[in-house]
């Protein structure tokens, strides 16, 4: 989120009014607006391993993960740091190709919740994990040979109506 925050400059007084006199001593003002890197939105990754965040609001707190090319496996936690409950405001984290994505996230709808949203035993879903609620946590690994393509990949979470906002890029490299 780039808000860009100019910090008005307010307070040039106009030379004349000031009285005389009064040397103003705050010659310390040097402007400390360092810039506050937020440190993207990329999934720290440690090992062949990340854990990554669902919330209330419907948002996964990264919006890419990079898994290193050294790892034949990879794991995914998912924890839900929200409070609502599963079926209000459940999360899981499926991974398709980017071009798959969208019709998937759809049957994985007609799969319905028992199935977790996701579609069974269908190949374009690469990995998936369960749909859990608020407080909760789950784990997923997964065999990345079928992502070493350098194709493009997209995780997200299949719950109705949350792949529209909850999802990323992940790639091997
Ligand atoms: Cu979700």
């Amino acid at each position: 989120m780039d808000t860009g925050t100019d910090a008005a400059t307010a307070g040039t007084t106009t030379p004349g009014t000031t009285p005389a006199g009064t040397t103003d001593a705050g010659a310390t003002g040097a402007a400390s607006g360092a810039a506050t890197t937020t440190a993207g939105d990329a999934a720290e990754v440690t090992g062949c391993e990340t854990t990554i965040e669902g919330n209330d609001a419907m948002q996964f707190n990264v919006n890419s993960i990079t898994i290193p090319a050294s790892c034949n496996e990879f794991t995914i936690n998912l924890e839900h740091t929200g409070q609502l409950p599963e079926a209000a405001m459940g999360h899981n984290v499926v991974i398709t190709s980017e071009s798959d994505m969208q019709a998937v996230a759809a049957d994985g709808l007609s799969a319905g919740a028992d199935n977790e949203y996701v579609p069974q035993d269908d190949d374009r879903v690469l990995a998936f994990t369960d749909i859990i609620g608020g407080g909760e946590s789950t784990s997923v690994t997964f065999s990345t040979s079928a992502m070493q393509d350098g194709g493009n990949y997209m995780f997200f979470c299949s719950f109705p109506g949350h792949s529209a906002l909850m999802k990323g890029t992940i790639s091997v490299g």
